[in-house]
């Protein structure tokens, strides 16, 4: 601001005036917090405020016949400009406010965020009916390890060393530093089993759900992983009708009254006897088809008679003691149930093929 410079007496009005209607036009254009600062400090700072200079260049060497007017005029235009000053103050907190309230509204009439509902996987599904099937007939369901020691997955249950099925074609062997036990994947969940046993004093009623190893190259029908569950049942006085009338039951319940069983012979190292669990043709009823290759059956699982030499193992009574198990392939029966013909579907989380189960 130029400097105020003289006054003379008859100028006191004129100069006030003038002053005062220049602090009217800047504080009419003062429309932010920033810019009714700057008009602040202009007008009222203390040290070098409008209102200090007239104070300081006109107010104080004034005489003594002319403070009176002078000091009058001046406080007329201090209150002036502070009420100015407080009220265009409301004004710019006011507008900012509304402001505010517009730029954060919030419709809560618009939809919310809508996520897809997701389903159960198809062999989840049949993990938790074939679960329910044998909790209704007073089984528990246990779970182990997938790393396990030679001794658990293979000398237990029966299957010596030089024997098939430890051919390192099937099994995944850890590696191990020399001198180290040897630990391999699981190629059933029986080391479970074996370990339950181990613990636990018949009876013993248990299913062992998990998954498995087998080093295999993958194609429709052969994986390096897939499910099971295995089973067993271990009393003082269960026989071979206990163990065909629990395959029976749990068979109806999983594929529906018409469907038939029937046991055939065959070979397990800690089963015996041992027999293939099958099932008339869920496609065809029986009559022969495609799927069954005309025979009016299919195979669903392997179990049997648990071989005496296994209680051996676990330092169970053989002579008092008797029990059956069964090893069912989850993939298999899910393939069964709901007419899958490719392995590699349940793996690949294509939702073309996961809807179909919802
Ligand atoms: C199959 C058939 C089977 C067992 C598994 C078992 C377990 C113990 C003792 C005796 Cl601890 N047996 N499990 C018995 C018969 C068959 O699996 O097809 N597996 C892929």
């Amino acid at each position: 601001m130029e400097p105020l410079g003289d006054l003379a007496p008859d100028q006191v009005p004129e100069r006030f005036a003038k002053l005062r209607a220049r602090f009217d036009r800047e504080a009419g254009v003062a429309h932010d917090e920033n810019s009714w600062k700057s008009l602040r400090d202009f007008w009222a700072g203390r040290k070098s405020g409008v209102l200090t200079q007239v104070a300081d260049a006109w107010l104080k060497p004034a005489k003594p016949d002319l403070k009176r007017a002078i000091g009058q005029a001046l406080n007329e235009l201090k209150a002036h400009v502070e009420a100015a000053l407080e009220s265009r103050r409301l004004a710019i907190e006011a507008a900012a406010d509304q402001g505010a309230l517009e730029r954060e509204r919030e419709d809560l009439s618009l939809p919310g965020v809508i996520r897809a509902l997701g389903t159960r996987h198809p062999l989840r599904q049949t993990f938790e009916e074939i679960e329910r099937i044998f909790l209704s007939l007073g089984y528990s369901v246990v779970a182990g390890p997938e790393m396990e020691t030679p001794y658990y997955n293979f000398e237990a249950l029966n299957i010596p060393e030089h024997h098939p099925a430890r051919d390192n074609m099937d099994t995944f062997y850890m590696s191990t530093p020399p001198g180290a036990a040897a630990l391999l994947l699981r190629t059933h969940t029986s080391p479970m089993q074996v370990r339950t046993m181990e613990k636990k004093q018949p009876p013993v009623r248990i299913i062992v759900p998990g998954k498995v190893y087998r080093r295999d190259n993958p194609d429709a029908t052969h994986g390096f992983i897939f499910h099971q569950i295995e089973g067993l049942a271990v009393d003082t006085d269960i026989t071979f009708c206990d163990f065909a009338g629990t395959v029976e039951y749990f068979v109806r319940e999983f594929l529906g009254p018409k469907v038939k069983t029937r046991l055939r012979p065959s070979y397990f190292p800690f089963t015996e006897p041992s027999v293939e669990v099958d099932a008339t043709c869920v496609f065809c009823g029986g009559k022969g088809c495609n799927v069954c290759k005309q025979s009016g059956w299919i195979e669903l699982f392997g179990a049997g008679m648990v071989d005496p030499a296994v209680y051996g193992f676990v330092n169970y009574d053989a002579q008092r003691l008797s029990g059956f198990a069964f090893g069912l392939g989850v993939e298999r029966l899910t393939q069964l149930k709901y007419n899958v013909n490719d392995l590699q579907l349940y793996y690949q989380n294509d939702m073309r093929f996961l809807r179909q189960f919802a």
